[in-house]
């Protein structure tokens, strides 16, 4: 008999699970003594778990659950694609129904110039395509050496082998290494890096460290350039306004091929289809993932431009491919998604509703002692906690300490908002009415306040 049912009692469950299964991106040791929150269902913003908490998701799961939890619209589509064709591949020249619509639906949507789809399971999977697919381009154009990607420190494009060298994550390239070819620039994190300079002047600074880099390489010799249009693993870093038009000068000086990652940015999140709409930023190759099915089945691809669709299709076979590229099931559900997207326009919700009432509300959370600057796009936020707001300092205590403790508050409250570093992160889903977001802030408050008490109680509040 199958073990997991949902009528153990929380306990036992926290016991299975620390008995046979290894979290991603945990210490399972630590968590096997403390116990795992178990979640058991969902319906809008609002999670319930074991203990029978509500909790608001301030996170939309991880940064996917655009439409909300438990519209069963989406499990009525599952079932008929289930039973109507549970699976078939698109390798050996075959195709079905779901993955044709669902790729011409996204050449719909997608940028003028950007009509081709190729499908993965994930956005780590779309990046590792990604790498294939840009070297292959430039093969076929008969400059094979131009093999390098340039990327950013503290990017994240995912944790294959391919998505975790693309992403500028150092714990993470310690486990397990790094694929040759691909180099890292910095990020226009103007609040922890920007010093003395003006944001607008600290983002054309790190955009030439594009160039320089490209200069430095030989333009012989590189790819493509890839970036998040807003960092979000990294903590939601919202560019300067500089940052991306001067990234764009310098890819179209060079000819290279540009990336767009627009796993978390796409669909909706940044109160545009995409994040690119949003920076004006002109990509060959978007990766997405996430807000595409809206997290209720795994699936992900890469939006190609004619272009390098041309090129690719035209010079023999592209050697890549993945059993479940286009899986039927997924695709059907993930059409259902953008048809709940487009049809109840929830990406007017975020421009018109959404983003301007919460706005107001973060932005006002600069006011707490605790808080530096707070940062908004669409449905992404992030606030930087800080020591001394005018210098912007960082804490004594190691980094993300304090960011720790201040999501445990969090979590104690009944309100799902991450941190990253001492930057505390949110991206609920995109229907989140004004009410949930009154809720969502009051929340958040108290976390704060009861973060700063600690801290202070802790003698806490010192500066590096
Ligand atoms: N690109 C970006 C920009 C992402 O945010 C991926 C690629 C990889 O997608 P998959 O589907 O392979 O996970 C992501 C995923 C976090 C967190 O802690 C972020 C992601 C995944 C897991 C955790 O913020 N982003």
């Amino acid at each position: 008999m199958n073990k997991i049912t949902n009528h153990m009692p929380t306990a036992e469950l926290q016991a299975l699970d620390a008995a046979h299964h290894m979290h991603p991106f945990t210490e399972n040791a630590a968590l096997a003594k403390k116990g795992a929150r178990i979640m058991k269902s969902a319906k809008g913003v609002w999670l319930t778990d074991t203990e029978g908490h509500k909790i608001i998701d301030g996170m939309a799961g991880l940064w996917c659950v655009n439409i909300g939890y438990g519209r069963t619209e989406m499990g009525d589509v599952a079932k008929r694609q289930m039973d109507e064709l549970a699976y078939y591949n698109t390798f050996f020249q075959t195709s079905h129904i779901p993955a044709i619509a669902l790729a011409a639906k996204i050449a719909e949507l997608a940028p003028e110039g950007m009509n081709h789809v190729f499908f993965a399971g994930s956005g780590s999977e779309a990046n590792d395509t990604n790498i294939r697919m840009v070297r292959r381009y430039w093969d076929i154009k008969g400059q094979s050496e131009k093999r390098i990607i340039i990327a950013r420190t503290n990017g994240y494009h995912g944790s294959t082998m391919g998505g975790g060298s693309l992403g500028g994550m150092a714990g993470i390239h310690a486990h397990g290494g790094k694929i040759a070819g691909i180099v890292h620039i910095g990020e226009p994190n103007w609040w922890e890096q920007g010093g003395d300079l003006t944001p607008e002047d600290f983002g054309l600074l790190r955009a030439r460290e594009l160039e320089a880099k490209i200069l430095e390489l030989g333009v012989e010799n590189v790819a493509a350039f890839i970036g998040e249009p807003v960092q979000g693993a990294g903590g939601v870093i919202i560019p300067p306004s500089t940052y991306w038009p001067e990234i764009q000068r310098i890819v179209d000086k060079y000819g290279i091929l540009l990336i767009a990652d627009e796993v978390i940015t796409g669909f909706g999140r940044t109160g545009n289809w995409f994040g690119s709409q949003t920076f004006g930023i002109k990509p060959h190759i978007m990766t997405i993932a996430k807000g595409l099915s809206s997290g209720y089945q795994p699936i992900g691809g890469s939006i190609v431009c004619d272009e390098v669709a041309e090129v690719l299709g035209s010079h023999g076979d592209f050697n890549h491919g993945y059993t479940y590229s286009g899986h039927p099931v997924a695709a059907a559900v993930a059409l259902e998604n953008l048809r709940i997207l487009q049809e109840e326009h929830v990406i007017e919700h975020v421009q018109n509703v959404a983003n301007p009432y919460l706005w107001k509300l973060w932005k006002g959370l600069e006011e707490h002692p605790l808080v530096g600057e707070a940062k908004l796009v669409g449905l992404m936020g992030s606030i930087a906690l800080t020591p001394d707001k005018a210098k912007r300092a960082k804490f004594a205590a190691e980094t993300g300490t304090v960011g720790y403790r201040c999501r445990e508050r969090c979590f104690a409250n009944n309100l799902i908002m991450r941190h990253v570093g001492d930057r505390m992160i949110i991206s609920p889903p995109l229907v989140i009415t004004p009410d949930e977001i009154d809720i969502l802030i009051s929340r958040a408050t108290a976390s704060l306040n009861e973060c700063y008490a600690g801290l202070k109680a802790d003698g806490m509040l010192v500066s590096a």
